[in-house]
Order: structure tokens, then C-alpha cells, then sequence
């Protein structure tokens, strides 16, 4: 038995300058080109689709290693805070096509202003919860949760204006496989639940999405999903800028997408690091798109 939204708008954001590797701005079209539309046509779900205007590529003048390109993301992020905040404010399905995962720090603002006390779901090889003093790279699509979680540079923590930050304890992280030390001191000081490929393998799936479905909705009034490709192994979903062996299998992605449709506490998703650039036969994007 699913759980189908009432109304959904998809927005488009064609950004990638939170990541080194460039592409991921073309993965809303190309998931568009595998075949949503017709899909959500199928389900019956009505939907209305928004693309944002990338923001015009900045020189970086005042050039931080440890906050790549932030102008750039700073506003792309305030202009999806806005527009994810009206569309929760009126009831629609606000679903996020990306782009690089920098752009979770806007879909949050923006659900934060509308949600009190906000679940997420974080499906990622990574955890993003590096700050500029822990990132190993700078780049800030490896920062999003954090920023969310009210961590780091506070231009970036501001966006969106007056919220209600993201509590540690109404996150899940699934399918981590690559974090960094900084990153593993913040899950344990913060006491954030991450169900590791490791504990994918000895508990199952099943199990470890009932959990998240249970931590995420106890107490909250909304459920995020934030579905990072690079959660799936690579051998399934190449298509992504930093792909970590060892990931989801298909069937436990679907069975995952299953198990959160049958809830029905999802109010939200975002789908994002999808870089056809990189992809095989659009592998990914087609993906993106099965049921
Ligand atoms: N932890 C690494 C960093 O901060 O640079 C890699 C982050 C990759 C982020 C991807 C999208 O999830
Ligand atoms: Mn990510
Ligand atoms: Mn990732
Ligand atoms: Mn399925």
C-alpha cells in the first residue's frame, strides 16, 4: 500500500558549484529526459514543475579554500529557502531535483521555517557534516548537514532568515561509508543515529528503515528525505561526482523508497548528486526515476 502526495512541485535546481566536479547541474533535465514526468503521470500524482535560475558564476574574489565558491552558494541557497518555504506554508510536496548536495542547506531553511521540529533522512555515502575547520577539501556540499544542524560559517546558517534548527536527534543517516574524523566526532558529541553500510549488512535493511522511520516521526511534524545517488553502490548509480564502493544494492534502495512510501510521513525529498557527465547510459537518472 503507498502513500501518494496530493500535489507536488518539482523544483529544478541546476547548481554544481558545491562540489569539484561539474556535471551534477545537468541532472534534473536528465532525470526529467529518463522519464519522470510520465511516471508521475502513471501514479497520478499532479504536479507543477519550477526550474531556479543558477546564479551567474562569480570570479571568486575573496577566494576561501576552506568555503569553496560561497557566493554562488549562498545564492542559490536563499532563493530555494524561499521558494520551499512557500510551498510548504500552502501543502504542496515540495520535491528537489539537484544539483550538488549543497543545496540541502536551502531546501532546510526553507522546511525549517515552515516545520517546528523537522525529521530528516539522510541516505549518502557521506554524512556532510564537515565545517570549514574540519573539511578536507572545502567544498561545501560535504558541509550541508552541518550548516543545517546550525554548524559552520553563519552566512551560510542564516540563510532563510528565523527557523527552527534541525535537532541532532531527529536525524538518521543511512548507508554512510566515507566520513571524516570531524565528522565522526560531531555524529558522536551530537548523538545523531548512522546506520553504516555495516549495520545495513548485519541488520538488514528492513529493520534499519523501520528505526528511521520510527526516530524521524517520533515527536516531529515533518519528515525530510534527503537521497544522495552516491548512497547506491557505484556499480548501479555511476553517475556521481564522489562515488564510494560498497554502497546499496538496487533492491535495498527500492525497498528503502517502499518502506517510506507505506509510512507516509515523507512531506518532503530532495534528490541530488546525480552528474550525467559521468553516467553510463543514464544508469542513474534512470534510476532516480524506477518504482
Ligand atoms: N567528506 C568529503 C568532503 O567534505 O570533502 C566528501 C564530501 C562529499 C559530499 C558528497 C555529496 O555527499
Ligand atoms: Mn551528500
Ligand atoms: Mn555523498
Ligand atoms: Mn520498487
Amino acid at each position: 500500500m503507498r502513500n501518494l502526495p496530493s500535489t507536488v512541485t518539482i523544483l529544478s535546481v541546476p547548481f554544481d558549484r558545491g562540489a569539484t566536479r561539474r556535471g551534477a547541474g545537468q541532472g534534473p533535465n536528465a532525470i526529467f529526459g529518463s522519464g519522470l514526468k510520465r511516471k508521475l503521470d502513471t501514479l497520478g500524482i499532479p504536479y507543477r514543475v519550477e526550474e531556479l535560475a543558477a546564479p551567474p558564476e562569480m570570479k571568486d574574489e575573496a577566494h576561501n579554500p576552506q568555503l569553496k565558491h560561497v557566493q554562488e552558494v549562498l545564492s542559490i541557497n536563499e532563493l530555494l529557502a524561499a521558494r520551499v518555504y512557500a510551498l510548504a506554508e500552502t501543502g504542496v510536496f515540495p520535491l528537489v531535483l539537484g544539483g550538488d548536495h549543497s543545496i540541502a542547506i536551502g531546501t532546510l531553511a526553507g522546511l525549517t521555517r515552515h516545520h517546528r521540529n523537522l525529521g530528516v533522512i539522510w541516505l549518502d555515502a557521506h554524512s556532510d557534516l564537515n565545517t570549514p575547520d574540519t573539511t578536507p577539501s572545502g567544498n561545501i556540499h560535504g558541509m550541508s548537514l552541518a550548516v543545517s544542524l546550525g554548524k559552520g560559517d553563519t552566512r551560510l546558517t542564516s540563510i532563510g532568515g528565523a527557523k527552527s534548527p534541525i535537532k541532532p536527534e531527529n536525524v538518521v543517516l543511512i548507508g554512510s561509508r566515507s566520513l571524516d574524523q570531524g565528522e565522526r566526532d560531531l555524529i558522536r558529541q551530537e548523538g545523531i543515529t548512522c546506520f553504516t553500510m555495516q549495520d545495513i549488512d548485519r541488520l538488514g535493511m528492513f529493520r534499519v528503515m523501520e528505526e528511521a522511520i520510527r526516530i524521524t516521526s517520533a515527536g516531529t511534524d515533518g519528515v525530510h528525505l534527503s537521497f544522495d545517488v552516491d548512497s547506491v553502490d557505484p556499480k548501479i548509480a555511476p553517475g556521481t561526482g564522489t562515488p564510494v564502493q560498497g554502497g546499496l544494492s538496487y533492491r535495498e534502495a527500492h525497498l528503502a523508497m517502499e518502506m517510506l512510501s507505506e509510512s507516509g510521513i515523507v512531506t518532503s525529498a530532495e534528490f541530488v548528486e546525480n552528474n550525467p557527465l559521468l553516467d553510463r547510459g543514464q544508469t542513474t537518472s534512470r534510476l532516480a526515476c524506477s518504482a
